[in-house]
């Protein structure tokens, strides 16, 4: 059994009325994800298969021979409630060893889906169980953790969505949104993982074709000034989504483990990889006149602005109906103020040397992850990592298994309080992140999810508990 989360008390207090549709019909269709098929008959308990394989799918009127879950590019949305077991009969199909990671989920070590660390690689013709509770609402997602810059940007990842039915968000045109791109030529055939080489691996590869569910420049229908939930996640190998709506303010309630503090508004919404975002949108104009939702440029270093454009997402047509009438949306979490009081400090330094041999690697604390002896951590031991980004891009981190409060970045305080999993360091910035490492034993991950900075060093782990750890045999990529 999972002990509670000891930072926060949970309370939500809704402050809506009661649910209802606005939007037109078949507003999301082009939106539509696959959804896995629940074989359990316990309400309580979420049964599905999942397979990875090659699969034809069809981006921007081309077929793309891509990596896929199910056959599909996203693989299925996996739906569950709060509290629900999960089980995942998972077949591997590829030619490649794989295996799939819960990104998110306080699950225990043995599912956490990390080679040689959690669980033997799942190889071609091989399968695993994976079976966990789902403790924590939210919006979360499942990946591979074996070359992952190349299977995931080949099309391997979904979206695993945990509902909780009495959140009090009373809106009822929802949509789950898997944001990601990927590359392939003229004749459909993917882009090598590895093109650009070492300088690819730095800047971050990033594919030419911007999907949002798996298609370009959807169209979703809406009638003016009515709100819709977009529960967003980032799924791209490295791309930053910088999304705007022509101005139109967002309204953030929740992120990686559910709701924040307080609910914010902003003009701009930041996504970066792995990261997901619940926001309220009441996107307003007139029939004929569409709304871009677009992903503006982010300078996350060098290369990520130059001889780029911004990308239209999605498309929003309205409706001729007249506009509504609805009262703005806003969520609360009682959340205690996180204390660094008796945390043990914990120095993270990100860093990418100068060249060696026409090679980068990144490192931290001195060495690439290939180097690297697991950090310790005492069961239930309370830490402040400081995490200090000395490179010249950014790096969104994450930490596998655990949730974590961002206290500061360059020493300002980072409000409203929220339960993190995967943060940006911006470049040549410094945040500092409180875990607690609460009764779950084993070496867990933490990694840079541009993934091409992770297969390029940028990853370590931290043993948690006693158990000795494991070691790893991860080789350096070039
Ligand atoms: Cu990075």
């Amino acid at each position: 059994m999972l002990p509670r989360l000891t930072l926060v008390a949970a309370l939500l207090v809704p402050c809506l009325a009661a649910a209802q549709s606005f939007a037109p019909a078949g507003w999301a269709d082009e939106l539509k994800l696959n959804e896995a098929v629940d074989q359990h008959p316990d309400p309580g308990i979420v049964e599905i298969d999942l397979v990875a394989k090659l699969a034809d799918v069809q981006v921007d009127g081309k077929t793309v021979r891509a990596w896929t879950y199910n056959g599909s590019l996203p693989g299925p949305l996996v739906r569950t409630r709060v509290g629900d077991r999960l089980i995942v009969h998972f077949t591997n199909q590829l030619d490649q060893p794989t295996t799939v990671h819960w990104h998110g989920v306080r699950v225990p070590i043995d599912m956490d889906g990390v080679p040689d660390i959690s669980q033997p690689e799942v190889r071609k013709g091989e399968s695993f169980t994976y079976d966990f509770v789902v403790h924590d609402a939210g919006l979360y997602w499942y990946h591979p953790h074996v070359m992952s810059a190349a299977q995931v940007g080949f099309g391997l990842y979904g979206a695993l969505l945990v509902e909780d039915p009495a959140d009090g968000v009373s809106v009822d045109d929802q949509l789950t949104l898997v944001l990601s791109d990927i590359g392939f030529d003229a004749r459909g055939v993917l882009e090598p993982a590895d093109s650009g080489g070492s300088a690819g691996m730095v800047f971050g590869r990033e594919g030419e074709f911007v999907l949002a569910n798996g298609r370009r420049r959807p169209t979703l229908r809406a009638r003016s000034g009515a709100p819709q939930r977009w529960r967003i996640v980032n799924a791209a190998k490295s791309r930053f989504f910088y999304l705007d709506l022509d101005g139109q303010p967002f309204t953030v309630i929740g992120t990686d483990g559910g709701f924040q503090e307080t609910a914010t508004r902003t003009d701009i919404l930041l996504v970066t990889p792995g990261e997901r975002i619940d926001v309220i949108v009441t996107p307003r104009g007139t029939a004929g006149t569409p709304l871009p939702l677009r992903a503006m440029l982010y300078n996350r270093g060098y290369g990520s602005v130059e001889y780029r454009a911004v990308e239209e997402v999605a498309l929003i047509e309205f409706s001729s109906e007249p506009e509504v009438k609805a009262a703005p949306i806003a969520t609360t979490r009682a959340m205690a103020a996180p204390s660094v009081v008796g945390a043990t400090p914990v120095d993270v330094v990100l860093a990418l040397p100068a060249m060696k041999n026409n090679k980068s690697e990144f490192q931290v604390n001195g060495v690439p992850f290939w180097k690297a002896k697991p950090y310790a951590a005492k069961l239930g031991e309370k830490q402040l990592w400081i995490v200090k980004n000395d490179s010249d891009w950014d790096h969104p981190f994450h930490l596998h298994g655990f949730f974590f409060h961002v206290i500061d970045e360059r020493g300002q305080p980072v409000r409203p309080l929220a339960l993190k999993d995967t943060v940006n360091v911006p470049m040549k910035s410094t945040i500092r992140l409180l875990i607690d490492f609460d009764e779950r034993p084993g070496e867990w991950m933490f990694h840079c999810h541009i993934l091409d900075h992770a297969d390029g060093g940028l990853m370590g782990t931290v043993q948690v508990g006693d158990a000795p750890a494991k070691g790893h045999t991860h080789k350096p990529p070039y």
